[in-house]
């Protein structure tokens, strides 16, 4: 279905008054004419009418909320939706909302998932069925790693489900309700607009309820919907406004905690990956809380990168067995955790082998738990910052710290005609990450590879440990770039992975993104070689550079080699810094067997906690 078809079908099923007479004329010549200069006429046109629909609404409502591209894929149920929210022009006559276009549904919504990460807020918009059901995995992704996705679906016109019509990208029923249902088990707020009247308040509930939650919300919006007319929004503090902590609930709070700290003579601060989501501030009271604890400083895996790794009090990421530094050792020697932001799992806690023995306390994004109370109502953020303020000084565990710091470790330079290895890349990748670095790390050793890594002040680490899906690192890194485009976005991903989402490498290209890949090539699934091997481990091995030239066709810049070597590697490196215009993808070939110590160690005890027999067979 053309633009201009799906509006006539809007035209005729809502006849709006005021878009009767001229408009029609105008809007019905497209329709008859396949001529690009009387399409223009139609869109210049449609752009200058006065009538506010849903469509605008929701694109009013995404620019208010900080979203400046939204990601799609196109399919007929959500062209006037895709004509609106591109439509939305800022002050000097721009589009407000920049179209991403991505190849498809679940790049997209990766794509979408990396956004959010970098700009707090994203949006991904797809057809019915055939599409949303490819974009709930990275609206899935978006629920498990707290970010607010705004998932959008077109959807069929409003009176086919009443005339039992059987419709394409559908079941073959006439129940149109499944999608939406689906979507309410993997969002924080799921609503379907069956009235234009109803819009206004349903899209303020689902972007609302996503920024508090931080978690996906679901909008779906029917063809015949989307140009529908629509009222002007209120302010949009509406949306924006986060629920206050209550003062009484916060005072005891702090109370209590600074009561608990107290008591204990050697305190460890724990931090996990959701103490990011709740926002910059309080990553700062984080920090305010820790010097005026003075005490050690541990971060899970999946919140590398979110306590200063050059602060004096930084003792490494603590997983168990495979931790850095001497976090272990430290959060093991603590007889009181302040755990913030922490998500304890299978992976993070090395299968179940990892658990904290002592008893925690736990700063939630809003709400805070002692062993035996919980305090609901208290913004993370609020409680830092206010327990900062109270609490006792104690540097018990860094004087431990100091006695168990591991020396620097001698690092091995391989010669320049020497196989490439894995320790020899994370050698040569180390220099470039700096200040303004942004490390993605793919679900493979290259998390392990990357969590190795040293990040100096000011550089940033992304990971999708909760979810783990793979592929997400190139989509995710490709829509985060596109938000911070003054970031030097580095990803590494293996061969498994790459192969999952490469196609988004397209983008990259298309939109001259400087993103530098490291794809190792080590012919196969390693992590799950050494979680239970078999066959089904090996894969077909691609030209990966290649493949990236296919991507440039005769408009692209992307830059590609193989390296198989450290000298090669090295010349790769040196090409990639200088390479603007388009991203570069360096294959390092490495051994298949050539994988992290920490791999191997944590595969082996998250095989024996998925093989735990049942407890009633
Ligand atoms: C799978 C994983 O090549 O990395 O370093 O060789 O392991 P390594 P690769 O990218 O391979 C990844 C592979 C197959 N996990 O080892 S981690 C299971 C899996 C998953 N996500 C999806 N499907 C399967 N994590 C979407
Ligand atoms: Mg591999």
């Amino acid at each position: 279905m053309t633009h201009a078809s799906s509006e006539l079908l809007y035209l005729k099923d809502f006849n709006p008054s005021g878009l009767i007479g001229v408009k029609q004329t105008l809007i019905m010549l497209p329709y008859r004419s396949n001529s690009t200069s009387s399409k223009q006429t139609f869109m210049g046109e449609y752009m200058a009418s006065s009538t506010f629909t849903v469509g605008d609404y929701l694109a009013e409502r995404l620019v208010q909320i900080g979203i400046r591209h939204h990601f799609v894929v196109p399919g007929d149920y959500n062209l006037i939706l895709l004509d609106k929210l591109g439509g939305k022009l800022d002050l000097f006559g721009k589009p407000a909302l920049i179209e991403v276009g991505c190849a498809n549904e679940l790049n997209c919504s990766m794509a979408a998932e990396g956004y959010a990460r970098a700009n707090g807020a994203a949006a991904c918009v797809v057809t019915y069925s055939v599409g949303a059901l490819s974009a709930f995995n990275g609206t899935g992704s978006a629920y498990a790693e707290n970010l607010p996705l705004i998932l959008i679906s077109g959807s069929p016109n409003t009176n086919d489900a009443g005339q039992f019509h059987l419709l394409h990208h559908t079941l073959g029923t006439s129940d149109f309700t499944y999608q939406l249902e689906m979507a309410k088990k993997i969002t924080c707020c799921a609503v379907a607009i069956d009235r234009a009247s109803d819009a206004p308040r349903l899209i303020d509930r689902a972007l609302h309820a996503a920024l508090q939650a931080k978690k996906p919300a679901y909008i779906e919006i029917p063809t015949n919907l989307a140009g529908a007319p629509c009222m002007r929004p209120g302010p949009i503090s509406a949306v924006l406004e986060p629920v206050p902590s209550n003062a009484a609930v916060l005072a005891a709070t702090i109370g209590e905690a600074a009561a608990y700290l107290h008591g204990k003579q050697k305190i460890a601060i724990l931090v996990g990956p959701k103490l990011r989501r709740a926002g910059p501030e309080a990553e700062e009271a984080l920090l305010m809380l820790a010097e005026a604890m003075g005490c050690t400083v541990a971060v899970q895996p999946a919140a590398k990168g979110m306590f200063p790794e050059d602060h004096p009090q930084y003792t490494g990421v603590f997983w168990g067995q495979v931790s850095t530094l001497a976090a272990d050792s430290i959060i093991n020697w603590a007889d009181a955790i302040l755990c913030v932001g922490t998500v304890f799992t299978d992976y993070s806690t090395v299968g179940w082998t990892a658990m904290p023995s002592v008893p925690l306390m736990v700063a939630e994004m809003d709400h805070v738990t002692f062993p035996g109370s919980t305090f609901g109502r208290v913004r993370l953020c609020d409680f830092l910052g206010g327990l900062a303020n109270q609490v006792d000084r104690n540097p018990t565990t860094m004087v431990e710290y100091h006695r168990l710091r591991p020396d620097p470790v001698l690092i091995h330079v391989a010669g320049e005609n020497d196989a490439l290895s894995r320790k020899e890349i994370q050698r040569q990748v180390q220099p470039m990450l700096d200040a303004d670095t942004t490390l993605f790390v793919e679900t493979g050793d290259s998390w392990f590879n990357g969590i190795q890594m040293k990040l100096p002040k000011g550089a940033d680490f992304e990971i999708e440990m909760q979810w783990g899906h793979i592929g997400w690192s190139i989509p995710a890194s490709f829509g985060y770039a596109l938000s911070k485009p003054e970031r030097k976005v580095i990803t590494m991903v293996g061969d498994g992975s790459f192969q999952v989402t490469a196609q988004e490498v397209s983008q990259m290209v298309r939109w001259k993104l400087p993103i530098i890949i490291f794809l190792i090539n080590n012919k196969g699934y390693t992590i799950e070689v050494e979680i239970h091997d078999g066959l089904y481990n090996r894969i077909k091995n691609w030209d990966y550079a290649a493949l990236v030239q296919a991507f440039n066709s005769t408009d692209g810049n992307a830059a590609s080699c193989r390296a198989e070597t450290g000298g090669e590697l090295a010349t790769a490196i040196e090409m990639a810094k200088s390479h603007k215009d388009g991203p570069t993808l360096i294959e390092c070939v490495i051994h298949q067997d050539d994988c992290s110590r920490e791999l191997i160690t944590w595969g082996h005890y998250v095989a024996a906690a998925n093989a735990r027999p049942p407890v009633q067979m």
